[in-house]
């Protein structure tokens, strides 16, 4: 082992210039590529915060070859994080292609040892926040997104997993220790102070600090903080952004769980749903006066449909696959007692948690340390912030009001107020 956390002394982060040399004798990827690396062309593309990320183009085909870096990228060495995420990421991956098949990557080959996992090159999809910055749409977006929560929380439960199989998981999972502590900082706890690496666009300050002196505010984010971090009701993916989906104009497709945990099943829907919010109040800096208003409603159909598609999905597993021990047809069905109230109680539980989920993303892209194209895109800097002030007083309103929404479109059109209004 060497100094950097658990990194081991064979570990070598690779470069575009060593890596057909050193793939070249893994025969997943020679198989996919070509057995000749001198014919390889190999590019590192990776522009998220954390690792490296090669496409590598053969005359058989490409992969994607994804290596965790002993630390974050977007910050340097002076923050150590382990390899073991690489680990995790790839059991996520298994278990997601289990729950919802066919909507994420392929695995073709994982090393432990180098943190390095080789999978399916999804083309000719782009990442989904460019596709919404760039003003275009994706049809289907809401109806895969919503299916895939759906999924994944249901099948990752004891709704339907076997208690034994769930503890067990919960047990693996539970190792990944650091990387759901970057959300419990960045995303729980930073914005809500000073914290050492924050930072906010100029003239946001009254709105700033009108968040952080408001301690019932700040109590409620401890309490989804709380459940986020000690509910183990399913597996979440964990930073379901739109950084994290890849999209045409008609397929969508769901990467980068390393952030994978056992929590709470509204963490995932409540996250995505903040980035379709953000893409929302960031349009008018990127579209014309022409296309703006249409483009905004879109955005919103998508939030009506990814929530309908969710629920729908969970009702429909609810009648089909309950098979874990909760909710048993012992206790309803079998007693000639429906079970579509308690379901429909379940949902509303998880949708009210969703939004103070969905609050919480929203200050953090905007207060924390990671914040996100939609907004540092703008470059004139007073639009910016009275676009994020719109942003900021709708997740503090999520946050404050999270169970007093009748539905979903109480919420949109709570959104289409702040949209016109002049917080600063
Ligand atoms: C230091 S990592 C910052 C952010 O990047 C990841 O994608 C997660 O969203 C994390 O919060
Ligand atoms: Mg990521």
């Amino acid at each position: 082992m060497n100094a950097v956390m658990d990194t081991p002394e064979q570990y070598r982060p690779l470069s575009p210039e060593d890596l057909a040399a050193r793939l070249a004798p893994v025969a997943a990827v020679a198989k996919r590529v070509g057995q000749d690396p001198a014919g390889w062309t190999v590019s590192e593309v990776g522009d998220g915060n954390l690792n490296l990320v090669f496409i590598v183009e053969g005359p058989q085909g490409t992969v994607v070859v994804k290596q965790a870096l002993p630390y974050v990228r977007l910050v340097g060495d002076s923050w150590p994080l382990p390899l073991y995420r690489a680990f995790f990421e790839n059991h996520a991956l298994l278990r997601q292609e289990q729950r919802d098949p066919g909507s994420v990557p392929a695995i073709y080959h994982f090393d432990e040892e180098q943190a390095l996992i080789v999978m399916e090159y999804i083309a000719p999809h782009k990442i989904l926040r460019r596709k919404l910055i760039d003003g275009e749409q994706v049809a289907g977006l809401g109806e895969f997104l919503g299916k895939f929560c759906a999924r994944t929380a249901f099948r990752g439960s004891e709704l339907s997993m076997k208690s034994a199989d769930k503890k067990q998981d919960v047990s693996l999972f539970a190792g990944n220790i650091e990387i759901p502590a970057i959300t419990e900082a960045l995303v729980f706890t930073d914005p809500y102070h000073e914290a050492e690496m924050n930072h906010h666009t100029d003239g946001l300050e009254p709105v700033v600090s009108a968040l952080r002196s408001d301690a019932r505010l700040k109590a409620k984010v401890q309490r989804l903080l709380m459940k986020f971090a000690s509910n183990t009701e399913t597996m979440v993916h964990g930073d379901l952004h739109s950084g994290s989906i890849m999209s045409t104009d008609t397929q969508t497709r769901v990467i980068d769980p390393e952030f994978v945990q056992y929590g709470p099943m509204g963490f995932d829907i409540g996250m995505l749903l903040a980035n379709f919010l953000m893409a929302y109040f960031s349009q008018p800096a990127h579209r014309g006066a022409g296309e703006l208003a249409g483009y905004q409603e879109w955005l919103l159909s998508v939030i009506t449909e990814t929530v309908g598609a969710f629920e729908d999905e969970f009702k429909q597993l609810w009648q089909t696959e309950r098979t874990g021990m909760l909710y048993p047809g012992a206790l309803f069905e079998d007693q000639g007692h429906h079970s579509a109230d308690a379901c429909d109680e379940l949902l509303a539980e998880i949708m009210t948690d969703a939004m103070g989920f969905c609050g919480i993303e929203m200050h953090r892209r905007t207060l924390s340390l990671a914040h996100n194209a939609d907004f540092e895109e703008i470059e004139d800097k007073a639009l910016k912030a009275k676009l994020e002030a719109r942003n900021l007083h709708m997740g503090a309103q999520l946050i404050r009001e999270a169970g007093s929404f009748g539905s979903i479109n109480d919420v949109l059109a709570l959104a289409r107020k702040i949209n016109t209004e002049d917080i600063l």
